[in-house]
């Protein structure tokens, strides 16, 4: 069966800010309080979405979520007026007030995974949001992923959505940004390599000294049970502690695959032979390992350009392309590796280098902001036609952004009732472009 891979980019929301939320995210830490520019962030992925669109890659949006989100301040005991949870929010837990108002639903790449119909044993394409329980910003996006996810993918004959994982210890779940899927070509059975941070019950692990893992192998192993994956195409593997310790939070900061090619850092893994090893003893298919040393790319110079949080994409051509941040350009060696790369690689076609600079501020590159979805020609067409970008849409998106966003955003402008007013109209505007019905809290019966 053919099918394709679309990228699901998550819009930037109207608060995007730089709160220093995420500990073991370097660039979320080291831009703390800096002045975001979300109608510049907002732009910058509409170009993303345009240039991957332009390069013949299909793409499609994920509308942002609703911040401040009142209702958990509400939730959290702070009552009155909309405007007053706002106000005495930032007075009396300004911490709190700048978690529910992260733009981070944009890093779509967390916010569930997601198994093609071709490999789960029923047939369907199944989804399931993401927990995110590690950070308190990231975690509330689930119920609003979920809400989304189901007016988007709504036929029930083609698709399933399971609930998040329970948000308790032993079951960390950050999404596809730790899962890859690797196979012949989109359409065919996959292998599907779920990385994992640390063990959390029963089996002792190694572990982290510096920063936490986000991921749990029991989060990992519920959803290949859930999603109903054949046992004999799944590998599970431990990031390499001291990776988590460098500023790796998620594996897709060292890691990115497409089709039969996978492409990782020599530090990714804790057992890097056995992981290659059962890759390539489950993939019927070439598989391409391409492994990346020291010598040629440092895990601190991976870290700071995040090279690896690129997106791999299948051309029309039949070639790939590698669409990595800008930053990677300022470091020679990383450069100089891109430029090797093409031509040592006939499966690799092209480098894109492209400008995500306010999301990568917050630790976000390309590969942070899509959801990787395959779909085969029949569950396209079932799903909701309205969020599949095309020039016509990237024209509105960009006037609506224009209309609604600030070109300047600092952590006291969080708590101004106009930001909740403008952000709301901006949403409810969306929802009625994107077709997604009521999907937001302040737009639900009862809030
Ligand atoms: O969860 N940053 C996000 C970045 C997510 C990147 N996603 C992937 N690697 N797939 C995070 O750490 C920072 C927000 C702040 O500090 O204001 C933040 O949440």
């Amino acid at each position: 069966m053919s099918a394709f891979e679309i990228n699901f980019d998550g819009i930037v929301g109207p608060t995007h800010n730089y709160s220093g939320l995420s500990v073991g995210n370097l660039a979320s830490q080291r831009n703390v309080r800096s002045v975001s520019n979300p109608r510049a962030a907002a732009k910058q992925g509409l170009l993303k979405m345009k240039a991957l669109h332009d390069l013949g890659v299909p793409q499609a949006v994920l509308p942002p979520h609703e911040r401040p989100a009142v209702d958990v301040l509400r939730q959290l005991g702070f009552s009155g007026r909309d405007e007053y949870v706002l106000q005495s929010a930032r007075r009396h837990d300004p911490e709190l007030l700048a978690a529910c108002s992260s733009a981070s639903s944009m890093w779509a790449a967390n916010a569930a995974t997601v198994c093609p119909s071709a490999d789960s044993g029923d047939g369907k394409v199944h989804f399931t949001a993401a927990n995110l329980r590690s950070n308190l910003h990231r975690a509330i996006e689930a119920p609003t992923t979920t809400r989304v996810l189901a007016a988007i993918f709504a036929d029930s004959n083609r698709f399933v959505h399971h609930a998040p994982l329970p948000a308790a210890g032993p079951f960390g779940d950050e999404g596809a940004a730790n899962h890859t899927r690797l196979c012949a070509e989109h359409g065919a059975l996959g292998v599907h390599l779920f990385v994992y941070g640390e063990h959390s019950l029963g089996r002792h692990s190694a572990t982290t000294r510096r920063f936490p893992a986000r991921h749990t192998y029991e989060a990992s192993r519920a959803v290949a049970r859930l999603h109903q994956i054949d046992a004999a195409r799944v590998v599970y593997a431990q990031q390499l502690p001291a990776a988590i310790d460098a500023g790796v939070f998620h594996n897709d900061v060292i890691a990115v695959g497409n089709e039969n090619v996978f492409l990782f850092h020599r530090e990714a893994f804790l057992a890097r032979h056995d992981v290659k090893d059962e890759l390539r003893r489950k993939a019927d298919f070439d598989l391409v390992l391409i492994e990346v040393t020291e010598q040629d790319i440092t895990l601190d110079e991976a870290v700071a350009s995040y090279v690896f949080n690129s997106q791999l994409v299948s051309l029309p051509t039949g070639k790939m392309a590698l669409v990595v941040p800008e930053e990677c350009k300022d470091d020679d060696r990383v450069w100089s590796y891109l430029q090797g790369l093409q031509v040592e690689q006939p499966a690799i076609e092209r480098v894109e280098a492209l400008d995500v600079r306010q999301s990568m501020k917050n630790g976000g590159g390309p590969a942070c902001l899509r959801l990787r979805v395959v779909l085969t020609e029949e569950e396209i067409a079932s799903v909701n036609q309205a969020v599949l970008f095309d020039e016509e849409l990237f024209r509105r998106l960009s006037s609506w952004v224009d209309r609604h966003y600030r070109d300047r955003l600092r952590e006291e402008d969080l708590a101004d009732p106009l930001l909740l007013r403008e952000s709301r109209a901006a949403l409810d505007e969306l929802t009625e472009l994107l077709n997604l019905g009521a999907v937001y809290p302040f737009q639900l019966e009862g809030s």
